[in-house]
């Protein structure tokens, strides 16, 4: 089977600072973090920024410039912002960082949904910070807005002014025919970098047969236009991306989708699950993609070309 890509989602805006001790929130620790499942593998970073004093998710570039610059000078990782930022931001809000870095890549969130975190509230805990439990109560009535309009606002800016490509979102089957509509709209170029998002509620469960299917389905609307890659929530990463790898996809870890490394055992660090997932790839007979393959492979513009 062909080389694998593994990318490192490294903190996101899921999980709060509560969750675990080792979720990256300083741009430092943010960049060791990055610097390290980079030694350990991954050839994507996938890169949300949050605010240093108080671990929320935050769209200020100046976050993202804590660990940017750091990651572009330290590793030849393909550095992958996230457009999607927090469902609670404005798009404005959550295009300023990519807009001003230029990334290579991008995420791009392929549906308007519910985003639903309230059922991570759990057993009770003691919240390190005030607007932790508001936050994740508060996602029973918050909408995760990506119309077309969105879309074509993000591709236009991002894609066809600053030489970004993507890393398609795909939540839901429907989300595989709305990247169908903007590649018939010629909007975008192939090869599509589709990462099948699941077990977040809103989106389809994670269940294995949901893979196939996905799969099967962007089979019959994507050919060999396409490379998939498959991100789970929770205790189902591992199952669900080494399935992905098991079926010749890529896999996407990192202590944004998942703070464990097993069954009720907090990871230490992002590297770690890179670490882990590494291991049983390659013992599948996958050879792990350098971040100069990614690059040919994916068609990306090259690390010197974005403003870090
Ligand atoms: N948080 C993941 C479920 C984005 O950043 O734009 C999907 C994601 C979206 O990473
Ligand atoms: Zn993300």
């Amino acid at each position: 089977m062909s080389g694998i890509i593994i990318t490192c989602a490294l903190t996101g805006s899921i999980h709060t600072p509560s969750m675990s001790p080792h979720l990256p929130i300083t741009g430092p620790d943010i960049a060791r973090q990055g610097l390290e499942a980079a030694q350990a593998g991954a050839s994507i970073l996938h890169l949300h920024a949050r605010d240093p004093a108080t671990g929320q998710p935050s769209a200020s570039l100046d976050h993202f410039n804590g660990f940017v610059p750091a990651l572009a000078r330290d590793t030849d990782a393909v550095l992958n912002l996230s457009t999607g930022g927090s469902a609670v931001m404005s798009l404005a809000d959550r295009l300023a960082a990519p807009l001003a870095i230029a990334p290579e890549m991008a995420s791009l969130n392929m549906g308007t949904m519910n985003f639903a975190l309230y059922p991570m509230l759990g057993k009770e805990r003691d919240w390190l910070h005030d607007w932790e439990k508001p936050f994740l109560e508060n996602t029973d009535d918050l909408v995760f807005k990506n119309t077309p309009r969105d879309i074509v606002r993000i591709l236009t800016s991002l894609g066809a002014e600053r030489g970004a490509r993507f890393e398609f979102e795909c939540y839901d089957l429907s989300h595989l025919y709305m990247l169908r509509h903007f590649a018939d709209r010629g909007l975008i170029e192939p090869p599509f970098f589709i990462q099948f998002v699941f077990g977040v509620l809103g989106g389809m469960g994670p269940d294995s047969e949901n893979l196939t299917h996905m799969v099967r389905i962007a089979d019959k609307l994507f050919g060999s236009d396409y490379l998939f890659s498959v991100l789970a929530a929770g205790r189902f990463q591992m199952p669900l991306i080494t399935q992905s790898a098991a079926m010749g996809g890529h896999v996407r870890v990192g202590l944004e989708d998942s703070l464990t490394i097993a069954r009720g055992q907090l990871a230490r660090s992002n590297a770690e699950q890179v670490m882990k997932i590494r291991e049983i790839v390659e013992r599948l007979g996958r050879t792990i993609m350098t971040p100069d393959q990614v690059r040919a492979t994916l068609g990306l513009k090259g690390a010197g070309q974005i403003n870090a």
